[in-house]
């Protein structure tokens, strides 16, 4: 063997060596800092862990972007998913009139709100783009509660770090860091382009965060549950437990 390819060598492994500890140093950090994503796994999750973190301490209160009225999409936007469902299809009946989203677990004041008295409480508008994992995305006005009103109404306790949040379509719960749910852009929205909800994009209530892909966006939104772990609150997702963009 040559000097030079040995030395090639040497220097490989230790590049190698020098990554792997890197990644291990860097997820030791995140875990003191609290940057850990709740479904890391050892050091395979150090990829998840990093993006976490990385994109915590970048970007912890920065705004998705915003868009004028002119950039809207125009419908039909590119994936439409009707929805069919027993109690679904009742409430729809009725006008939506008793359609209700609760919050429970570690708020002071649990809480149960009808439509009407969401759209009483302060509003916020906000042209923004979903985006889905499988590469498309839209660009719509979305009108909602900021989930940091409410949060505030049931009077969240400080030890509070997650929200679980529920779909009436069964298995499509999610779950969000205080952060993502304090966050101005994270909404409850009942209106979109100055219309309705429409069923199709989860009419009549659905969970809008503008900094994290479309299927954190749970649509028929039913239940908000905070609480200080996401042991036992289990997601059928395969995708990552993080989805910020
Ligand atoms: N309840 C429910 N919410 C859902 C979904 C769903 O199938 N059911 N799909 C998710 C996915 S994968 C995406 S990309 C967005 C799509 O939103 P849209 O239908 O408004 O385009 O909704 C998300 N929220
Ligand atoms: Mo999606």
């Amino acid at each position: 063997m040559s000097n030079i390819s040995r030395r090639k060598i040497i220097t490989t492994g230790l590049a190698a060596t020098a990554g792997a500890s890197g990644l291990v140093l860097g997820v030791r950090t995140a875990d003191r800092c609290g940057l850990i994503p709740p479904d890391h796994s050892g050091i395979y999750g150090a990829g998840a862990t990093l993006t976490y973190a990385a994109q915590r301490l970048l970007t912890r209160h920065s705004l998705a972007r915003e868009f004028p009225a002119s950039q809207i999409s125009k419908p039909p936007f590119a994936k439409f998913r009707p929805f069919k469902n027993e109690s679904y299809d009742r409430l729809r009946a009725g006008g939506f009139v008793d359609w209700r989203v609760d919050i429970d677990g570690m708020v002071a004041r649990p809480a149960s709100f009808s439509l009407a008295e969401l759209r009483q409480f302060p509003a916020r508008t906000q042209i923004t783009a979903l985006a889905c994992e499988e590469g498309w995305s839209f660009i719509a006005e979305w009108t909602g509660v900021p989930l940091s009103h409410i949060l505030g109404l049931a009077g969240a306790l400080p030890q509070a770090r997650y929200v679980v949040y529920y779909s009436i379509q069964p298995g499509r719960q999610h779950s969000i860091d205080m952060d993502d749910a304090l966050h101005p852009q994270t909404t409850l929205v009942y209106a979109m382009n100055g219309g309705d909800l429409p069923i199709g994009h989860g009419g009549p209530l659905r969970l809008r965060l503008a900094r994290q892909l479309g299927y954190k966006n749970v649509k028929y939104l039913t239940r908000l549950t905070v609480t200080d772990t996401l042991k036992g609150f289990v997601s059928r997702s395969s995708y990552a437990w993080y989805a910020g963009i």
